[in-house]
């Protein structure tokens, strides 16, 4: 059935088509993918009304600037401007009287110095991924020793692959041998740039393994009654792209490609509430929802695992490890409105905070994210895991540094990882103790 084409309607095609190729180089302005970002200025703005935010957005978009949506209070937002443009950004922001502060000079020499000290940090410990910060193929790596060091107790379950084609793997601590035990189910790393949350993960793993083999009797009671499960990393394609130079470190979606963007929110793609507050429909946003609720392979992955680990989840517990602000933050995430068990959330979570507080003395606010300074977001992991699974206990921990607005405190210096460990492991032990 071939078709010939009038001379208007060729015309009129190739004028659609070249407004289709504006579009796409307008879109593919992005900072480069190996930009260092040296003498690169944080901006932190405080945006009082939408027309503003649109306005900014315009003029950011248009030009390589790098923008991490924070959607914290209200229109607050990160932008990191190139040297060349900073006096510019200022003048454009003062005319439209948006506040701003200058969070960081130089972005790039804050990540280069990180990540030397990463490097230092890694050589000094011997590799071992709970003292440094590692790509998800030396997580895995230090998984495997882990299995042969503790064969009959520690095993390692491949639940699916990534949209790049990682593995996504859980390690499991299952000291007794025991079947049908009530599971602990702990991961890391939904969000990409979130580095302290694996490392966490892998620190709390390992002592979890020298308290039992050197007899602690409160830990081998906790290990001997629950099957404990560890994902370090749902999220391996976004979470290894933030090691690829210091444009990408800020990195939080997953690399699944839509229209004219990567990724969706992993935290937005879970099956309840799908689409709702806190959320956005735009593939280019930092809280892109997908699609559809488990479009991502990985969050199809995660939840075909618990699914299937349901019944034992139910007698258990669900931490989802995020960084950061200094949160211990209970379901429902997508609304502020008060869950008919509200008590005896805060009960366990204030249990939490109660026990980093008396290691550490830092402050963990506890409570469901809008109550306490955050936002509602819907789809998230925790709130599918409680209210589709019926997993009554289901937190999202919220990892150091405190909240201050900056970027920064999602690349804290590997000295955190043991700090960051301490606390919460001992906030680990104490809720699950509350639900014995
Ligand atoms: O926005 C999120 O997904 C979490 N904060 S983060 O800074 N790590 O991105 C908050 C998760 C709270 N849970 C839900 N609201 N679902
Ligand atoms: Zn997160």
């Amino acid at each position: 059935s071939q078709q010939t084409l009038s001379i208007p309607t060729l015309i009129m095609r190739l004028f659609v088509l070249s407004l289709c190729c504006l579009q796409l180089a307008l879109l593919a302005s992005a900072v480069k993918e190996d930009e260092e970002l040296f003498d690169w200025q944080e901006f932190h703005l405080t945006i009082e009304n939408p027309q503003a935010a649109a306005t900014v957005r315009h003029y950011v978009n248009a030009r390589d600037f790098l923008v991490a949506n924070e959607n914290h209070l209200g229109y607050t937002e990160s932008v990191v401007v190139p040297p060349q443009e900073v006096i510019g950004f200022m003048a454009f922001l003062g005319n439209l009287q948006v506040k701003y502060e200058i969070l960081e000079k130089d972005v790039g020499g804050m990540l280069l110095r990180a990540r030397l000290e990463n490097k230092l940090s890694a050589r000094a410990f011997n590799n071992d991924p709970s003292t440094y910060f590692a790509q998800s193929s030396e997580i895995y790596t230090w998984m495997e020793g882990l299995v042969s060091q503790n064969s009959g107790v520690a095993s390692l379950v491949s639940i699916g692959r990534s949209y790049e084609g990682r593995n996504l793997r859980v390690l499991r601590l299952n000291m007794n041998g025991g079947s049908n035990k009530p599971v602990i189910f702990i991961d890391a790393a939904i969000h990409a740039r979130e580095w302290l949350a694996p490392a966490t993960l892998n620190y709390i793993v390992k002592q979890l393994i020298n308290d039992y083999k050197a007899g602690n009797s409160e830990v081998r009671t906790l290990m001997n009654k629950f099957d404990w499960h560890f994902m370090p990393v749902v999220n391996p394609d976004g979470y290894d792209y933030t090691f690829r130079s210091s444009s990408t470190r800020y990195w939080r979606k997953t690399r699944k490609p839509y229209r004219f963007a990567y990724g969706a929110d992993p935290n937005r793609n879970f099956d309840f509430m799908f689409g709702g507050p806190g959320t956005s429909n735009n593939p280019s946003s930092d809280i892109y929802h997908g699609p559809n609720a488990f479009s991502e392979p990985e969050t199809k992955a995660l939840s075909d695992y618990l699914t299937g680990i349901r019944n034992q989840l139910q007698q258990g517990m669900y931490i989802s490890f995020h960084t950061y602000g200094q949160w211990w933050l209970t379901p429902p995430g997508y609304t502020r409105s008060l869950p008919s068990d509200h008590t005896e959330m805060m009960r366990v979570g204030n249990a939490a905070a109660a026990a980093i507080r008396a290691v550490s003395g830092q402050n963990f606010r506890v409570g469901q994210p809008a109550n306490v300074g955050l936002y509602e977001a819907a789809g998230g992991s925790y709130d599918w895991v409680k209210y589709r699974l019926g997993v009554k206990y289901s937190f999202t921990p919220e990892l150091r540094p405190y909240y201050n607005g900056s970027l920064s405190g999602f690349s804290p210096s590997a000295r955190e990882i043991p700090n960051s460990g301490k606390e919460i492991y001992q906030a680990v032990k104490a809720v699950v103790k509350e639900i014995m």
